[in-house]
Order: C-alpha cells, then structure tokens, then sequence
C-alpha cells in the first residue's frame, strides 16, 4: 500500500496559463472542441478554468485550517439556494477583469456566458437561500467553516404557465456536469436505517449494538466557496446516496437483476428530491430518510476528523466543532450525535449529553403550528430504532428534570405542563398516535436557539417555547437575518454599486456595509438623484426586456415598477396585491382620458412558486395571470396598469427583478414572518417598501427612517383578539365589491375562484384567517401614498437613496459576526495569500 504514495514535489499549478488559451485548452481537453463555440462552450470552458483557480485557493486554505486546528462551525441544512457560481466565484476571486478580457478576445460577453449558466436550486426559498448568503459570509469573514447538506439531484422543480395554472417540471439540473463541485471519492461513509437493537456484555460493560436492515452509502462532493477580498475559500459539502456495493452481487448471481437494480433505486432515491414545500413539512417517511441521511454522514464525518488528531478525547469535541440546526431538519443531529459517541465511541450517557448540548444550536424560522416537524413514534421506531431508544431516555430524563424544577406547582398544574414540554406527546388529532415534537428535542438539546428577526425572537419566546424560555431565558437569543451584498448589490446591480464607489470614494462598503450610510449626505442632491435615477432607468430597460420576452408585451418604462416575488402563500398575502390592482384598474376606467393621464402609472411584477400540493396558492397564481389577461389587454388602461406573472421565480430571476424594483411588497400579516430576506435585497437596491409591521419590515423601517417607508395594517399584538371577533367584522364596501366582481366572473374561471372568495369572504365561519379584509383599506390608503410620492420624483429619489444608505445592518456579515460572538465562538483564520 505504501507504493501506492508519491513522495515526489507537487509542481505548483497551471495559474500562469493565460485566460483566453486556459478556457480554449478546456474547451479542446475536457468536451473535444476546436473553435465554432456557442455560448453554452463558452460558459463551460470559462467554468472550467475558473474552477482550477477556485480549487487552488481552497486546498490554500484548507492546508491552513488543517495546520492551525480552529474550532469549527458546521452549518447543517436540508436546502442550501446558492443560484449560479460564475459571476459570484469570479468577482468573489477578483478574476473579472482577466475572465472579461478573455472572453472578449474569444468574442463573448461575460454578462452572456454567465446566463447560460443553470440555477442550483437545492432550496425553496428564505431559508435555503439564507443558508447559501451565510455561506458567503461565513468565508468572507475568514471564520473556519463549512456548510453539510444533500446533494439532491432533481432541485426546486420549474414553474411553468399553461394557459394560465401553474404546471410543474422536474429541474434536471446536473446534465452537463457541474463545474463547482469536486466528488471526494475518499469520502464515504455508511448509513443505516431500520433493523433491531440489542444489548450485548462486553466484559463487565454492557454494549447497545444497532444492527440496522438497510444500508446506504453517503458519497461527498464538495462544493468550494470562495470569500470575497481574502484568499478564503470553505466549503460545502453535500452528499449523494450511493449503494452500498455497486450491484447487491449475490442477488445479481443468482440471477436476479431486477432486485440488484432496485437496490441501486432505492438508495439513489434517498438524494433524489428535494421537497418542494415551504413552512410546511412532509411528513413522509422519505423526508426523515433524508434528515437522518446528511445528520449522520455530516457527524461520522466531522468525528472521524476530529479523531484523527485528538484522539478519543472527546471533551475536546465542543472546543473544536459546533453545529448549526437550520430549523428543526437536522435536529436528529441530537440523537445521532449521542448514538455515535455511546454506542461507537462507548462514553457514558451524562459525559455524552454535556458534550452533545454543547456542541448543537438552533436557528428557528416560522412561528406557523403547522410547520412545527413532529414525527410519528411509530415511524422513528422502524426507521431509526436506537435513536427512538436514545430521545425516549432524553426525555424521561428530560422529564423527571422537569418535576423536580417545578416543584412549586400546584400538582395538577405541574402534570400539565410536564405534558406540554414533553418531547413526545400525544397527536392531539388522533389520540392514538404518539409523536415527537423535532422542536422541543431541538430546544432541550441545543446550548442557544435564535429567532431571524427582533419581532420573531419575541414570538419565539413568549409563544412558540415560552414554557422553555421560563426555564431557560438565556437560552433565546435573536440573530436579525442579513443577506450578502456581494451578489445581492455588487455583483448584480454593477452599475449601482460603481456608482456608490465613485460617491463614496472607496469600494470598502462591499465588505464594510455600515459605509453605504455615507450616501445619507447626497440623498438630496439633485445631481447625486439624476444619476441614481439613470441607473435604475438602465435596470428597468432590463426587466421591461424580460417581459417582453416571456409575455411579449412592451411595457412602459416611465411607470412605477411594482414588484411582489416570494413563495405564494395565503400569509404572504399575494392575494391581497392582486385586490389592490383590480381595485385600482376599476378607478382607472372610471376616469376620463385627461383624469388618466394625470395618474400614476403601474407595471405590477407578481412572482413565485407554489407547492405543488397547495392548493389555495395555485388559485391565487390563477387569479393573478386572469387578471393579467383582462388588465394588460384594455385599450383604455393598459398605458397606466399592467399586472404580470413572471414564472420559475428563482435565483438568477430575483437577480434581474430586485436592481429594477421601484416599489416592492412585504404584506404579511403582522407576526406571520419570521423575517423576510428579499426586503434587505429590495431596501439595498434603492427600492421603497411597502409593508406590514412585521418581521425584518420593522428593523427595515427603524434603519431606513420610519417616514420614508409606506406601513400599514394591524399589529401582531392585535391578531388574536381581532381572530375572535372575527364574525362581527365589518368588511368595507370596496372589498365586497370585489368579492362580487370576482365571485361574479369579472376574470373568467367563476368556479376555480370561489374557494378563494370563500377563504376570505365568509366571516360568519371564522374565514380569513390571514386577515385581508381587517387591512385591505389601510393597504389602499398606502397605495395612494405611494402614488401621491412618485409625482414628486425628488422626493422619491431621495427615499431611495435613504434605503440603500439605510442598508448597512442587513448584510450577512453582521448577521454572521453575531453568531461567532455569540453563538459559535469561533475566531477568523486566515491562509496567507
Ligand atoms: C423562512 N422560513 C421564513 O418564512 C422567512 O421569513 C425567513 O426570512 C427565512 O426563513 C430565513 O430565516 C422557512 O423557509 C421555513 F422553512 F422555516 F418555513
């Protein structure tokens, strides 16, 4: 074996070979072609080249980490959104200006190539793509860190239209290969699921040995993240399920291929697909496969590091590693982490739970009930028999803790809420079933939990675990989202972003966001507005381009652009945006042609995915594309309204969207979000919101100046009391006019819209959940605001600029920082250059 070992040097790499020949080389080497490139080639072989640069600094800094042994932060995530890499790797590496000129010399445009790029779309949306901004952050920083996830081989699915209904297709997204990511085929290890536990004498100890039925093979493939304005590269790494010998060869010899062929099936299904819901959760078998899948190949892996240089010392684990719970999909993490160093390592229960609640954290991102993971004992016990074992002994631990804490309770009272903070508990649906609450081992079993805005760690600890809270107030910590200004400013609004540079004298705002407040100085000056005017003019030329080329339709440029894109759902309140446009198109066909020239005129954007099982989303899709058709095509109007659905929201889509909004919508119900993201992106591009007092809307608002943002709506504190006295309600004769001209046919489709007026409309039997009706007037009335503010463009443009320069809190680099301080305790380790 040891012949197998070069000793020899390792010449240094290829980084001296010119751009321009490194791409052709590619091109010749990798995919056999010799000039008469297309686009496509001229991505691939650009992607190829960059990628060598992208691998020399991460093995650069990788031998570094290796070398200084810092502690680790290990951010595990079922979604990780990260969109396209070419643009992102090489503006991040500082390779522009080669990549540029060399695709220049081949005759490409960089902007060109780079769109022929596919999405990786391993996310639904917030918090996948939050995953991915803090990634960037994570290496910008120089913090030892590397994201753990699924390698899913089919993504988010593609949104498309058929005659107005939202059609789904599978997103086949790896076909052509993947540049950005490196198969490890050193890095293997085995998962098991299903099978029997026993307990075995091993000398005087006794043993548990899990003898699982099933078993599959977790495959990296590292995906290398670089930092910007640092020689950082970390990474992600995300695993394949593979099986566990290439064909199961007895059954093959025995002549039966089908079985061997099924084997191979089912354990590529376990990476096959990511599940499309957003803020609920599958409760399918497949789902906790894939939970238990990534958790326990992420940890083998991290341990079997971690032994390699410490030995069996595993009170050391914490000073070394820690991990992040990305909601409650990793939270088998807990019982994994427990099983790995009991019955593998064979420490003791009470040195193995001080270690384990050390080592893990949690990051909770949706305050709705549903959306809360709970699964079935029954369930856990066949999949997952020893981890069963282990959160049951968790939790009469956990329990009998508890009696003896509240002991000044009045019995009865302590039974009950023993009960209540009781991992597994009952189904209060079917008293039959048994289940255990991912949350609550989440909590128990982590050392901080975080909510993403300052409204939603209140929510977190005064209702969702408020019982915890009592017990354990130091616990709940609030860690305000922030996205990366790197591909949320300059990279995707270039034009922008050189124009702050020219401002503010200095590029240092991309690391240092807190320097775009320098901008506040120049928010009034009429020049200053005039070219900030002019770039967004630029961006608007873009998306009107856009959709010309999806709905063909020329829209007109000098209209307000008002953009609402987010997953569809009933708490997000697209439905509502869509009663406000009809709303608005009634009053202008009341007007006469001198009354319509005088009013604002609209180009209303309405974007984003419905899961595919959700039915009431799918509706409000429909009811936007019906009312497209009937807006965008009335002779009288359409110069001052347009309504358009953009379909296949994703990354790269968002990228084009945000630079040109002008006005973009944040309308959840108060208390429904747990903070937004795409708020930041909008507030960072200059674009005015309107929103609710809700999630990061209200630290927006708070940084941007509270005057320059269109609130609205009822209070969170409100919401309950306001659910009650739902049925004497009085709706206002607007919106029953709506109700009417919907439920009547104004938009065609009278039957596929009546659930939707239904949902909302009948107050008797405590419908509208979500509250439309109860803002629908106040929302009107900040419309007009809005209309009344974009007649005084000073005065618009001057908010604007007040957003951006507003901005400076939201990046990801303050978010990440606060976790490293306060959280993580991990310090930045930076590789010479
Ligand atoms: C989302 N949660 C929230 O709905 C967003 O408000 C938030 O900005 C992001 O998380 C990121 O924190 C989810 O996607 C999920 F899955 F938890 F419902």
């Amino acid at each position: 074996a040891e012949l197998d070992k070069t000793a020899a040097v390792v010449p240094e790499s290829t980084a001296l070979v010119p751009a321009p020949v490194d791409i052709a080389n590619k091109l010749r080497y990798l995919f056999g072609r010799n000039g008469d490139y297309t686009v496509a080639d001229a991505y691939q072989g650009t992607s190829w080249s960059v990628r060598e640069k992208l691998i020399d600094s991460f093995n650069k800094t990788h031998e570094h980490w290796k070398k200084e042994d810092p502690k680790f932060i290990y951010y595990l995530s079922a979604e990780f959104l990260m969109g396209r890499s070419l643009i992102n790797t090489v503006y991040n590496l500082g390779l522009e200006g080669e990549y540029a000129e060399a695709l220049n010399q081949l005759g490409y445009e960089m902007e060109k190539v780079a769109d022929a790029e596919r999405d990786a779309a391993l996310g639904n949306g917030g918090l996948g793509r939050l995953a991915a901004c803090f990634l960037d952050s994570i290496a910008t920083l120089d913090l030892p860190g590397w994201g753990y996830g699924i390698r899913y081989k089919y993504g988010m699915f593609k949104q498309a239209l058929k005659n107005g209904y939202q059609v789904e297709l599978p997103d086949i997204w790896l076909t052509k290969g993947n540049p950005w990511e490196l198969r490890r085929d050193d890095v293997k290890f085995e998962v098991g699921f299903g099978g029997r536990v026993e307990r075995r004498k091993q000398g005087n100890k006794e043993v548990t040995v899990w003898t699982p039925s099933e078993k599959v093979v977790a495959q990296a493939y590292d995906n290398p993240i670089p930092g910007f304005n640092t020689p950082t590269t970390s990474n992600l790494r995300l695993w394949d399920a593979v099986p566990l010998t290439e064909f199961d060869l007895s059954a093959f010899n025995a002549g039966d291929y089908d079985r061997a062929m099924l084997e191979r099936e089912r354990a590529e299904g376990i990476s096959a697909v990511l599940y499309p819901n957003d803020s609920t959760p599958e409760g399918k078998e497949l789902r906790l496969k894939q939970q238990y899948f990534f958790v326990c190949a992420s940890l083998q892996d991290v341990l079997s590091r971690f032994k390699a240089v410490h030995g069996n010392n595993f009170d050391l684990l914490p000073e070394k590693a820690c991990f992040q719970l990305n909601d409650t999909h990793p939270t088998i993490a807990v019982a994994e982490l427990m099983r790995l160093l009991l019955d593998v390592e064979g420490l003791d229960w009470d040195q193995v739970w001080t270690i384990t609640t050390k080592c893990l954290n949690y990051t909770n991102h949706t305050v709705m009930p549903e959306a809360l993971e709970k699964w079935p004992v029954k369930v856990m016990a066949k999949m997952l028999p020893r981890h069963m074992e282990i959160i049951e002994v968790i939790n009469e631990g956990w329990t009998k803790w508890l009696g003896g804490h509240l002991n000044d309770l009045a019995p009865e009272e302590r039974t009950k809420r023993i009960a209540a903070m009781s991992i597994i508990h009952e189904n209060p649906w079917n008293k039959e079933e048994m289940l255990v609450n991912m949350a609550y081992l989440a909590v128990v079993g982590s050392s901080a939990v975080n909510g993403v805005a300052a409204i939603h760690s209140n929510i977190v600890k005064d209702e969702i675990f408020n019982d915890f809270y009592q017990i354990f107030p130091s616990k709940f910590q609030n860690k305000t989202n922030g996205v990366t200004p790197r591909r949320w400013l300059a990279w995707c609004n270039p034009e922008l972003a050189s124009l702050i540079t020219g401002t503010l004298g200095t590029s240092e705002w991309i690391n240092d966001t807190e320097k775009l407040a320098g901008l506040r100085a120049y928010a009034s000056d009429k020049a200053f507005q005039a070219k900030w005017a002019a770039v967004k003019k630029a961006k608007k030329a873009k998306l009107a381009e856009l959709i010309k080329k999806v709905h063909g339709d020329e829209v007109n440029q000098n209209a307000l652009f008002d953009i609402q894109i987010k997953r569809i759902h009933e708490y997000k309140r697209q439905y509502l945006n869509v009663l406000s446009i009809i709303w608005r198109y009634k009053q202008l066909k009341k007007m006469s042609p001198e009354e319509r020239k005088k009013a604002v005129a609209r180009v209303c954007v309405i974007g984003g995915k419905a899961a595919s099982a959700y039915d009431m989303a799918k509706r409000i899709i429909r009811l936007v594309t019906a009312v497209g058709d009937v807006i965008n095509k009335d002779p009288e109007t359409k110069e001052y309204l347009r309504l358009y659905f953009l379909p296949d929201y994703n990354v790269s889509l968002a990228e084009t969207i945000i630079p040109a909004a002008e006005l973009s919508q944040h309308i959840s119900t108060a208390g429904t979000e747990a903070s937004g993201t795409s708020n930041m992106k909008f507030q960072m591009n200059g674009c005015l919101i309107i929103g609710t007092w809700d999630g990061a809307n209200i630290e927006i608002a708070e940084e941007t100046g509270i005057d320059n943002v269109f609130v609205f709506g009822v209070r969170a504190e409100e919401i309950t009391q306001l659910r009650k006295e739902r049925k004497n309600f009085k709706t206002d004769p607007r919106w029953d006019e709506l109700m009417r001209d919907i439920e009547g046919g104004m938009f065609g489709d009278k039957d596929y819209f009546k659930p939707l007026v239904d949902s909302v409309n009948n107050m008797k039997v405590g419908n509208d959940w979500f509250l439309l009706a109860n803002d629908f007037a106040s929302y009107l009335k900040a419309q007009e605001d809005v209309d009344a503010c974009y007649k005084d463009q000073s005065e618009w443009l001057r908010r604007s600029i007040m957003y951006t320069a507003g901005s400076g809190k939201f990046s990801s680099d303050r978010t990440i920082r606060e976790y490293a301080e306060d959280i993580w305790h991990v310090t930045p380790s930076r590789p010479t250059a």
